[in-house]
């Protein structure tokens, strides 16, 4: 079997049992099991760029890592990843920073890790990079003569042509990512969104980069049973939730834009007005760890929520019952499942996200025979996939607050039936479904860098 590189932005810390975020989980799992080579930036900040990166194994896993300056780290990921392609792929051109300065360090630090990367491959080697912020990567490694098979997983979505045309550096993005022997995308929509906007631009490789829709799974089994062990403080709010016959609704999600925090609290102060019997029966549970906080939009959105979360108790509270209970910071994993398997509703309304993992987790921590309802955006990839939910538009207020309303009084019998049918289309396509199906189609691939018929840009480039 050929090694398995994988490169993603950061590496995981494979000593670590447990890793938080379910992307680094499965990973993390599928090179321990077959071994391989991991490569990533560091996390460090230093004054100047090594000519050869770190190398430590682990196991069989060769973990290969490199610094970042301060200058590529606030054009690179600040200014060019976080500050214009996460917007950007998310609908959000209103928070788009455009700079060429931006743009030129993503590039440079994209070529830096490649050749950091290059001095590290075997001949034989399938190399999977991962996520917006190495998009020009593979292209990188092509002009260094890289003819190992690449491929690309976007956790993200892909927007429409008259969304990414608006930068001015789409065209360079659409051509690198052709660069790749494989593109995989979270949902069907994105895939077409892709496929549309190369029907718009001049190339003559178009055909030579497969795309498919591979949408992420979780490790189902494994969170059920996180699910089960509650802590002391869980299961005491329960039972006291229990005699207070009180239902909580639960949202986990890092604190960004794209999952509609703000929206969502409105919706839940109108369902407290539009249905008055829920006052003092219901509780809303929102953790959400803040990230990113170096880009000022995400300040931005701390101070609307704490806001929002204040003026909504100020209204409701009473002197034995808060409304909205607010957490921002990170939970550990067996905690947060135990808090979604005594919720009766989760709450995932993200106004754009490429799949999101907590409603499949909030799936697979219910108690099957009395499950809880999920309540999720018509805009989270896991849409495609979770019709079952109660599939709701985010920016709709009373749209969001009916369908909590209802999902609070959905039947047992019906509560059951929906669950089951997630859950079998969630275990189905797990975390172990998702990369296999991308690595056999990966290894599957028409080889186009070993190909005669090798043509255009990439034959000038290498
Ligand atoms: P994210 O935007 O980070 O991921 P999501 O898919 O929901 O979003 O994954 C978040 C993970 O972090 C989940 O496993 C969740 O349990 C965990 N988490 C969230 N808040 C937490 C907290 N307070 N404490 C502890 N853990 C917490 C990106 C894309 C998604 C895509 C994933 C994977 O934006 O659309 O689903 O990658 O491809």
């Amino acid at each position: 079997m050929s090694r398995l590189v994988i490169v993603s932005n950061r590496v995981a810390d494979l000593r670590k049992k447990t890793q938080t975020g379910g992307l680094a989980v499965g990973l993390a799992d599928a090179i321990r099991s077959r071994g391989g080579l991991w490569f990533g930036w560091n996390g460090k900040i230093e004054a100047e760029i090594p000519d050869e990166p770190s190398v430590t194994e682990i196991g069989n896993v060769k973990m290969v890592s490199a610094p970042l300056t301060r200058e590529d780290y606030d054009c690179f990921y600040v200014g060019y990843a976080n500050s214009v392609l996460w917007p950007l792929f998310h609908y959000r051109l209103d928070l788009v920073r455009n700079q060429d300065e931006a743009y030129a360090g993503y590039r440079r630090v994209n070529a830096y890790f490649a050749r950091m990367l290059a001095q590290q491959l075997q001949p034989d080697d399938v190399i999977w990079i991962h996520d917006y912020q190495l998009l020009t990567m593979a292209l990188e490694l092509r002009r260094l003569g890289c003819r190992q098979r690449i491929g690309f997983f976007l956790h993200i979505p892909f927007p429409p042509h008259d969304v990414l045309s608006a930068s001015p550096h789409h065209q360079d993005l659409l051509d690198a990512l052709l660069s790749h022997d494989l593109v995989g995308f979270q949902t069907e929509t994105d895939l077409e969104n892709f496929r549309n906007c190369l029907e718009h631009i001049e190339h003559p490789d178009r055909a030579e980069a497969e795309a498919d829709a591979f949408p992420i799974g979780i490790d189902v089994d494994d969170f059920a049973k996180l699910a089960h062990h509650a802590s002391d403080d869980v299961l005491l709010d329960r039972i006291r939730r229990g005699i207070l016959g009180r239902a909580q609704i639960i949202g986990v999600d890092r604190l960004d834009y794209s999952k509609g925090l703000p929206e969502r609290m409105r919706a839940f102060n109108r369902l407290l007005e539009l249905y008055p019997e829920h006052q003092r029966a219901v509780s809303y549970l929102q953790i959400a760890p803040p990230t990113r906080e170096d880009v000022s939009a995400y300040s931005d959105i701390r101070r609307e929520l704490e806001g929002l979360a204040g003026a909504i108790n100020g209204r409701h509270a009473d002197f034995n019952w808060t409304p909205v209970k607010y957490i921002h910071r990170n939970v550990a994993r067996e905690k947060l499942a135990s808090l979604f398997r005594t919720s009766n509703v989760g709450l995932v309304t993200p106004l754009r996200d490429g799949m999101n993992l907590v409603a499949k987790e909030y799936v697979a921590a219910q108690d099957p025979e009395n499950p809880g309802v999920l309540v999720l955006s018509h805009f989270a990839g896991a849409a495609e996939q979770m019709r079952e939910a109660l599939l709701v538009n985010p920016y709709d207020t009373d749209g969001v607050a009916k369908a909590i309303h209802h999902a609070l009084a959905i039947p047992l019998d019906e509560r059951q039936a929906r669950h089951a049918a997630l859950l079998k289309r969630i275990t189905e396509h797990d975390a172990q479904w998702w990369l296999e199906t991308f690595l056999e189609r990966l290894a599957g691939c028409e080889h186009p860098a070993s190909s005669p018929a090798l043509k255009g840009p990439r034959l000038a480039a290498i």
